[in-house]
């Protein structure tokens, strides 16, 4: 299973999140969870609300820190242990920023993503002309895992290839942003975060079941 389901769409509703949850539960490696699900909620209402019917699959909490420690910590000791990773950004650097967090989070269990490039074309203009930086403070954080964009699989490649196959790449971009089911998995990922092209649709469990099988046909091809 290689897809995360990003619910962005499904804002907080609590219903709507499980629903989709216990129909999606086996077809998937895990959920996304952002702002728009959070606002007007409570972190652990809609943790609870994806964690109780399906406790298995990875709750990754997509918060794209990018604060001093102290503030990040302090969104952080909102959310329950049951979570299992945290989306931060990279080019926060190091010092009272990533080594306390990667600390704080170790001592929690959970694990940290932080964010290497992003899908969108503004990434062009600031984070990819840092790329140097950026993975220079990914390996020494040793986070579990990057965010790279399946709308441009050459920056997956120098990920993958310059931090190894030891940290997971989590690859967004699919369906509404113009990136194909497999991109991002042929270009070298770990996991397609996927959200409006299965949380809007009327059959997500279709939907989902033609990305696993063009997941399978791209992994056999490697
Ligand atoms: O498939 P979509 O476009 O409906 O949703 C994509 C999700 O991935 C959505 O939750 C975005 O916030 C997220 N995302 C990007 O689209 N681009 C990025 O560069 C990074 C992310 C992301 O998940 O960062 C952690």
């Amino acid at each position: 299973m290689r897809t995360i389901i990003a619910l962005d769409s499904l804002k907080s509703n609590k219903d709507k999140i499980t629903s989709l949850v216990e129909r999606t539960c086996g077809l998937v490696a895990g959920y996304k969870l952002g702002w728009p699900n959070l606002i007007g909620t409570s972190p652990p209402k809609i943790v609870e609300a994806i964690k109780r019917p399906c406790p298995e699959k990875l709750l990754v909490v997509d918060l794209k820190l990018a604060d001093i420690y102290y503030t990040m910590k302090t969104i952080l000791d909102e959310f329950p242990d049951s979570i299992d990773a945290v989306i931060a950004h990279a080019f926060v650097g190091r010092r009272n920023a990533l080594e306390e967090l990667k600390h704080y989070l170790d001592m929690r269990d959970i694990r940290l993503v932080l964010v290497a490039s992003m899908s969108h074309p503004g990434s062009k203009d600031v984070i990819d002309p840092c790329k140097d930086k950026i993975l220079g403070t990914t390996r020494q954080i040793k986070p579990w895992g990057v965010v790279a964009p399946a709308t441009r699989p050459e920056n997956i490649r120098i990920m993958r290839r310059e931090l190894g196959p030891g940290i997971k790449i989590l690859s967004p971009g699919i369906g509404a942003q113009g990136a194909e089911p497999g991109d991002a998995l042929r270009a070298g990922a770990d996991y397609e975060i996927i959200g409006r092209m299965i949380t809007t649709s009327p059959d997500p469990v279709q939907v989902l079941n033609k990305i696993i099988a063009r997941h399978k046909s791209i992994l056999n091809e490697y």
